[in-house]
């Protein structure tokens, strides 16, 4: 028979096919190939002995978190308690380049910041619009609704942004555990503890537990071509790495202004973080 997992706990796999749910373990085989299913692969097990036999062709698979077979990717933000990370928004928007997973800019807990100083904060994320992202807002669950779609989203980003309040919000049946946030600390308490996949409208919504860092794989190159606001950019070496070479145009496009300041330190940081790989 053929499922999909929809629950890993430790050892036990929750399979889901069209009717009904199985608690599953694993065939042996799988841990002896360190090859291990993640959230949303398909797989082949017996219903009978319960166990899983096969792991079904991926579209893709993410380490962090633990997922497979993802369409889009809602990145979930908030601009207070949490405080925006730029670093970590750009890292997951790289990640999402390097798996060529759509990634939708979903930002939260707007509600908590004073009128004056929501301008600067939208016009960061303006930026991101510019670049071609798409930004929403979780107050625009009509809109989430209609990008979900038949869509299989995960939803990520840092503990305590909102990635369950959210999911409660598009389906008040799911009944997630959200969590308090420790004021003092501006962070979370990582109240998701495992990944989760449900049915939603043809489509599929993915809850991740939250983190606070992540690390990243790939090659300068293909970090390099993450950052969209580079490739309309010529600077005069052809393969300029826009770090230490005189005459970058991307350094000068930094210093007017027209590349935001903050996505070119994301740049150098993710840069070095693969260099020591
Ligand atoms: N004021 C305000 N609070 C929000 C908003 N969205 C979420 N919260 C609160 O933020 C806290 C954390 O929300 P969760 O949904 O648990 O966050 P999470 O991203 O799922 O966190 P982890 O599961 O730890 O990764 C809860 O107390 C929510 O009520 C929002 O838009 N505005
Ligand atoms: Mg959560
Ligand atoms: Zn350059």
């Amino acid at each position: 028979m053929q499922g999909q997992i929809c629950k890993i706990e430790s050892t036990l796999y929750t399979v889901k096919n069209e009717t009904k749910s199985y608690p599953c373990v694993l065939r042996g085989k799988f841990r002896k190939q360190h090859i291990l299913p993640r959230v949303g692969d398909y797989v082949v097990f017996d219903e009978n002995k319960k166990v899983i036999d096969e792991i079904l062709p991926r579209k893709n698979a993410f380490d962090r978190p633990f997922v497979a077979n993802i369409d889009l990717a809602f990145l979930v933000t908030s601009v207070q308690i949490p405080a925006v990370n730029p670093m970590l928004l750009d890292k997951l928007l790289v990640l999402m380049a390097l798996h060529q997973v759509e990634p939708v800019i979903c930002i939260t807990k707007l509600d908590l910041i004073a009128e004056e100083e929501k301008k600067p904060i939208m016009q960061f994320f303006d930026y991101y619009r510019k670049l071609g992202y798409s930004v929403v807002t979780n107050q625009e669950i009509d809109v989430i609704r209609k990008i979900v779609n038949n869509k299989t989203c995960v939803f990520t980003g840092q503990t305590g942004a909102g990635k369950s309040t959210l999911l409660n919000r598009l389906d008040a049946s799911l009944q997630l555990k959200t969590g308090e946030v420790s004021k003092a600390l501006g962070r979370g308490k990582h109240t998701t503890r495992n990944v989760e996949l449900f049915n939603f409208l043809g489509g599929k919504l993915l809850d991740t537990p939250g983190f606070s860092s992540l690390e990243l794989t790939g090659t300068v190159e293909e970090i390099k071509n993450a950052f969209r606001e580079f490739s309309s950019v010529s600077c005069p070496f052809q393969d300029c790495t826009h770090t230490k070479e005189k005459e970058c145009i991307v350094k000068q496009k930094v210093e007017s202004g027209e590349i935001l300041k903050s996505r070119y330190q994301s740049y150098l940081q993710l840069l070095e973080e693969v260099k020591k790989r």
